[in-house]
């Protein structure tokens, strides 16, 4: 892709209505626009990214054996008057009328349709567990929108619903998908905590939200510093080893601001370990029991009794990672943005000098992306006539995680390569393939 026929359009400065760094680079770099309060469209670089990150969520649930669905974005009123929280949802609740005169709403959440899908189809316990998911708009109408796509109106949510036959069998659906959490956060390359959290209007008395820590969160939390220690590679799908995953997280106090208790704080971790700082909400996930399943008797038939499917509900906050990766991973002194290579919305960026009417420096350019792109790497070409310096400075704000440089002075197949944010070398054209190569699995 040439830079001049990309659809990448970049601001001289940060917006001034912007706040915190991720919405200033997002608005910066032409990732996303505005087009209301809280609703944005998505522009090729924010796309790209985002599309990336369902994908490696997409892969951990199938992964834990989710199943993926599509449910619509516009919902039938009837269900949630079933569940009872039409009235309880309030005003974030965006509740429309079609031309029949008939409730409908833009769904916030789905426990109600996926509770309905549910029970018109699966009848027996045998069919259990089911876990399903689907990565969907939702649309929740915040009273203050704010900080871009971090806390905005219509958003891109992947949730997921587990359904089993009793609370032991329910735990481990539950636990399954924190595992699941912990492998995409680590994919994206942040550290997500568990910590143990309100349930709000889902319900239910078991939850835990994945926080980041960024001084722009909105939540305020209270940890014990060795949950950061805690390792999760060997953990398997079985019942034990996810219990024991889930206790060697849980043993640690760590808690959002709703669920702090001073006097537990200051008796279960020892001064040298409190942390209270900010942090991130990515992803949340909730046990609930039967409060779907009992008033939309949604049961199956179990030992020639009725029973309520005991449910659960895990939601991660896709177009919220866009912002919170760029939270954790923007360097604001330097104007420095780093895309972990797993999402980055190109490989390497390659930036030739152009003297006006000598192409000798762009055809080398061109050359060198058909080479990476047969290698499988995702190319942008700095085809424009600036110089070295304001190219650079524009790669390190699009945060494409390598950059080759092609000088004047080149010389055969050596070229200047650079790490984003770290000293260049000057190494062989294959010898960069290889480390943008091994860098990418
Ligand atoms: N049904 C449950 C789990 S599937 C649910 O809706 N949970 S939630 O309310 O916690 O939302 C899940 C995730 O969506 C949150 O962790 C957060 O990452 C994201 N999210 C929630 N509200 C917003 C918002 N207004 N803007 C952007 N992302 C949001």
């Amino acid at each position: 892709m040439y830079f001049s026929k990309s659809f990448i359009p970049i601001l001289k400065n940060n917006p001034t209505e912007a706040t915190i760094k991720s919405h200033q680079l997002m608005l910066r770099v032409g990732m996303i626009k505005q087009s209301s309060a809280g609703i944005y469209s998505w522009l090729p670089l924010g796309f790209k990214v985002m599309k990336k990150i369902e994908r490696i969520v997409r892969e951990e649930q199938d992964r834990i054996g989710a199943q993926e669905i599509l449910m619509p974005t516009i919902q039938s009123s009837e269900i949630w008057k079933e569940s009872g929280r039409y009235e309880d949802y309030g005003e974030e609740m965006l509740r429309i009328k079609d031309r029949q005169g008939r409730e409908i709403l833009y769904g916030p959440t789905n426990e109600e349709l996926i509770t309905d899908i549910f029970r018109s189809s699966i009848k027996s316990y045998k069919s259990l567990p089911q876990l399903l998911y689907h990565i969907q708009w939702k649309f929740r109408d915040e009273l203050r929108p704010r900080f871009g796509i971090m806390r905005c109106r219509e958003f891109y949510m992947k949730d997921a619903y587990s359904f089993d036959i009793n609370d032991d069998e329910a735990i481990y659906s539950y636990n399954k998908f924190f595992l699941s959490y912990l492998r995409t956060f680590k994919r994206l390359d942040l550290s997500a905590i568990p910590m143990s959290a309100d349930t709000g209007p889902i319900g239910g008395n078991l939850s835990h939200e994945f926080v980041i820590l960024a001084d722009t969160g909105e939540s305020k939390i209270y940890t014990d510093k060795r949950i950061f220690e805690v390792q999760s590679d060997k953990a398997i799908l079985n019942k034990e080893n996810l219990n024991d995953l889930r206790n060697k997280f849980d043993k640690y106090y760590a808690v959002t601001d709703e669920k702090f208790n001073k006097k537990d704080f200051d008796e279960k971790v020892p001064e040298e370990f409190r942390l209270s700082t900010k942090g991130i909400e990515v992803g949340h996930i909730f046990y609930f029991g039967d409060k779907y399943s009992k008033p939309m008797n949604a049961s199956v038939d179990y030992q020639g009794k009725k029973e309520f499917v005991k449910m659960g509900s895990y939601g991660v906050g896709v177009s919220r990672l866009v912002g919170a990766i760029i939270e954790a991973k923007y360097d604001n002194k330097n104007e420095i943005m780093k895309w972990p290579i797993s999402v980055a919305p190109f490989d390497c960026g390659i930036l030739p000098l152009i003297n006006k009417n000598d192409t000798k420096n762009l055809d080398k350019a061109v050359k060198i992306s058909n080479l990476l792109k047969k290698n499988g790497l995702d190319v942008l070409i700095d085809d424009t006539e600036e110089n070295f310096s304001s190219k650079i400075k524009k790669f390190n704000l699009l945060g494409i995680p390598f950059q080759i440089m092609i000088g004047n002075k080149n010389e055969g197949d050596i070229f200047e390569f650079r790490e984003i944010g770290i000293e260049s070398k000057n190494i062989s054209i294959n010898e960069i393939v290889e480390i943008i190569k091994k860098k990418k699995v």
